[in-house]
């Protein structure tokens, strides 16, 4: 019988259980990859509760991509205009650890930084906050969730006093209302949306609302579609608090017992009028009311949300005005309701629970808090203050800290900034600036080596054993099915590896994975992301795990009585918040719109985002056949409208300008997005097609509490270039993968 490894999938929040067997018959052409490698079998796991056996294309297909162009070894150059020479790990860390000795010296330790990523294990993120949070003393590590999720952590802490979705995936076969706004959730969480999809196609009572510019394939299944204008969600969710309040569908018994600063929310809402924000949103007002109606008459509403969200120079006040009605109708703590940010990638959320973001500490702490500095340094054994109360650089400040020559050593790992940063002229002329990056990732090339002097090999999935956390809270353990190719290695190795050569022996004495696990849940004890019950070993017998769960519940008996009886499946069920006076709190805002509106220079509003198939920035899925037949080129959607006006025809190459750099991109003429808005997808990096990046166009600009970039806005101009130019397949020197 065949051996089945339990996994889980590390592309999206979503955190589909999977089985992993080597192929049964190696040796036959259909079971190996182009490369004569033997191609894993992946299948869904049944008994995961967070997928059901589902996957999606980009789960069943993983396995296809583990063996090519994978970095081997270790990788060095003194300048970037060099080749790369092989060195041994022992030189690669020889040279890593004196070039942070000489940078701690000269520039002292808040000129190191390290750019993460939601794609780490657990175990790697925390060592990674042990070694420069806690024995260097700089918290500048930050991650690629700063562009992803950090508006959703500031909005929860600000609103409910601390991070953590409050929901759970069952909520979705449980809602009388989905309300799914800046959120492609078909495409983007497929396997959320496939569970959400056949409950609400079985249940024609349940409503489901996608506010989106686009009609996406999510909004097609929508009973609603609001189709508003980029950036007018404060005016869309104020203008529903508003009708709301009118017609009397509030809880004014939670908001009394269970609340606070409600009115001055009351006061930014009376400034809402269905017709105002009827002609902000550029949607009717029967369409606004029909939405505060299917809101204010269903007894649970659950919101998803991600990144039309999240990316938004007002993004923290987006999400608690979306927690603001939720508030206003007493939609939390119960089945079926509350706010839910879908998580994007596969382990952000364990990113946050061990303090991976520049402002964070391990087990939902904030650098800021006295207190909570203490209790690490005390845990750790380092002397009290060795931890900076400041904030540590985020992702954008890094490269702003190497146009001003602050950052002193850079190194990258799990992300492929050279892709999916701002501004990436910008970004890219920094990168060159560099006087060290240290790039640590699975594969070779990405867009992002050619701007490092180190490239070491990193294991990625399959190839370490170590924890993952999904968008409903629950912890998955990622084992281990093959070895990792020649000389690559885990990334909590890596950084352990470095902390020894330190000196710091003793911090860094983990034998394995299951070792840092047991560590780092210690800080947890206390914290609303209890997870002291959870181990590996526990993992391993008992299946994927929800937290809260404390030591005492970990009993097999206690936590089968938990996931039956649901004690843990959503947070706040008392009706108690995390804050000081147990409140949870509403923000009152008034909409601010785009960090860079149209004007007549620049007419059009550029969004970008994601397509089923792809993966970001294509490491792994430009390296699948099926997934590159079925997205085989970029390009730009603009509205029918609209192109007639500037005599564009489909196909027709458009270049596509802002005032920080163009791109290029064929046209999809099409219905399915608003007039005056355009979309292109962010898959395309230098390597897999020319002159197509979408962040040549965007710019930096951020949310003022959160720091995430407004990703999903940019004002742009559109020029046809020639009749029919279609930009067919430009990644030719990469046509062998
Ligand atoms: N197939 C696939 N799935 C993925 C990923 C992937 O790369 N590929 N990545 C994962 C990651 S890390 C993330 S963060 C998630 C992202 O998941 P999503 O956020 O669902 O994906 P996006 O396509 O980035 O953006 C979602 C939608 O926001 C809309 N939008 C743009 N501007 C606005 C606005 O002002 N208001 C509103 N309401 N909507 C707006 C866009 O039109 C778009 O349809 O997906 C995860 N899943
Ligand atoms: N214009 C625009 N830009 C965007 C966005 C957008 O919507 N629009 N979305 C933003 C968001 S939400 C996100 S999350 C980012 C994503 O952007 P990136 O993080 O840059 O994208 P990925 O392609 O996922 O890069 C992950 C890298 O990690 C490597 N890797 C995989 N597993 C491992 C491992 O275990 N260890 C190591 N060391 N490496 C590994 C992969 O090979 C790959 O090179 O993009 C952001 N940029
Ligand atoms: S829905 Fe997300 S986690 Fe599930 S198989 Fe697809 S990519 Fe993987
Ligand atoms: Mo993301």
């Amino acid at each position: 019988m065949t051996e089945f490894t339990k996994t889980l999938c590390p592309y999206c929040g979503v955190g589909c259980g999977l089985e992993v067997s080597p192929p049964a018959q190696p040796n036959k052409a259909t079971n190996r990859d182009s490369k004569g490698n033997p191609i894993w079998r992946v299948r869904g796991n049944k008994a995961h509760p967070s997928s059901q056996g589902m996957v999606c294309v980009k789960g069943a297909t993983i396995a296809e991509s583990l063996d090519k162009n994978r970095l081997h070894y270790p990788m060095v150059r003194d300048s970037l205009d060099q080749e790369f020479r092989r060195v041994s790990w022992d030189e690669a860390f020889d040279l890593i650890t004196k070039q942070i000795q000489t940078v701690r010296c000269t520039q002292g330790a808040e000129a190191l930084c390290v750019y993460g990523s939601g794609q780490f294990q657990t175990e790697d993120y925390y060592i990674a906050q042990k070694l420069f949070k806690g024995c260097l003393g700089t918290n500048n590590f930050d991650a690629n969730s700063r562009l992803c999720m950090s508006s959703a952590v500031a909005g929860y802490i600000q609103s409910f006093g601390s991070d953590g979705p409050p929901c759970c995936y069952e909520d979705l076969e449980l809602t009388d209302c989905a309300f799914l706004i800046g959120t492609n959730t078909a495409e983007c969480h497929p396997i959320v949306f496939n569970r959400l999809e056949k409950y609400h196609r079985k249940n024609r009572k349940v409503k489901m609302i996608v506010v989106d510019p686009r009609r996406t394939p999510t909004a097609e299944a929508a009973d609603l579609h609001l189709a508003i204008r980029p950036g007018t969600d404060i005016d869309l969710l104020n203008g529903i608090a508003h009708l709301l309040m009118h017609w009397g569908y509030i809880d004014p018994l939670f908001i009394d017992d269970c609340t606070s600063n409600f009115p001055a929310y009351a006061e930014v809402i009376r400034h809402y009028s269905p017709e105002v924000v009827a002609r902000q949103c550029e949607i009717s007002i029967e369409d606004l009311e029909t939405a505060a109606r299917y809101w204010g008459e269903s007894q649970r509403v659950l919101s998803l949300w991600s990144m039309g969200v999240n990316q938004s120079s007002e993004g923290t006040a987006k999400v608690r005005t979306i927690i603001n009605l939720h508030l206003m109708t007493g939609q939390v703590g119960k089945p079926g309701a509350g706010p839910f940010s879908l998580t994007g990638q596969p382990n952000a959320m364990g990113g946050r629970e061990a303090g991976g973001l520049a402002h964070l500490l391990p087990g939902y702490r904030v650098v800021t808090n006295p207190q909570h500095r203490a209790e690490i340094e005390d845990f750790w054994g380092l002397e009290r203050g060795q931890i900076s109360p400041n904030p540590g650089l985020t992702a954008w400040d890094m490269i702003t800290g190497l146009e001003t020559g602050d950052v002193g050593l850079l190194w990258i790992a799990a992300t492929n900034p050279a892709v999916s940063m701002p501004d990436l002229e910008r970004t890219k002329k920094a990168l060159l600036r560099s006087p060290f990056t240290i790039y640590q990732d699975a594969y070779y090339p990405t867009e992002t080596s050619a701007y490092a002097h180190v490239l070491l090999p990193a294991a990625q999935w399959g190839e370490k054993t170590g924890v993952m956390t999904n968008s409903e809270r629950m912890v998955t353990l990622c084992q281990a099915f093959r070895q990792p190719p020649r000389e690559a290695k885990a990334d909590w190795e890596i950084f352990a590896e470095v902390g020894r050569r330190l000196g710091f022996t003793k911090e860094f004495a983990f034998a394995n994975s299951a070792e840092v696990y047991a560590e780092f849940v210690q800080l947890t004890s206390d914290r609303p992301c209890n997870m002291t019950g959870i181990s590996h070993e526990l993992l391993q017998s008992q299946g994927a795990t929800q937290w809260p769960c404390p030591e005492e519940s970990s009993t097999s008996a206690t936590l089968s009585d938990q996931k039956a009886g649901g004690e843990t499946k959503r947070l706040y069920t008392d009706l108690r918040f995390p804050t000081s006076d147990g409140r949870a709190r509403f923000g009152a805002y008034y909409s601010k719109g785009l960090a860079e509106p149209p004007d007549p220079n620049y007419p059009f509003v550029l969004t970008t985002g994601r397509l089923y198939g792809h993966w970001h920035t294509q490491t792994r899925t430009g390296r699948i056949e099926k997934i590159r037949s079925m997205h085989p080129e970029p390009f730009i959607e603009i509205h029918s409208r609209d192109a007639a006006n500037l005599g564009i025809i489909d196909n027709q190459l458009v270049q596509v300008r802002s005032r920080r750099g163009n791109a290029n991109f064929p046209a999809k003429v099409t219905k399915a997005i608003a007039p005056g808005t355009v979309f292109v997808p962010m898959h395309w990096g230098a390597l897999w097609a020319k002159d197509a990046e979408a962040n040549t166009l965007t710019h930096p600009e951020s949310c003022p509490d959160s720091l995430q970039p407004e990703l999903k806005a940019c004002a742009v101009q559109l020029i046809p270039v020639s009749v029919e130019v279609p930009i067919k397949n430009y990644q030719l020197q990469f046509s062998q993968w």
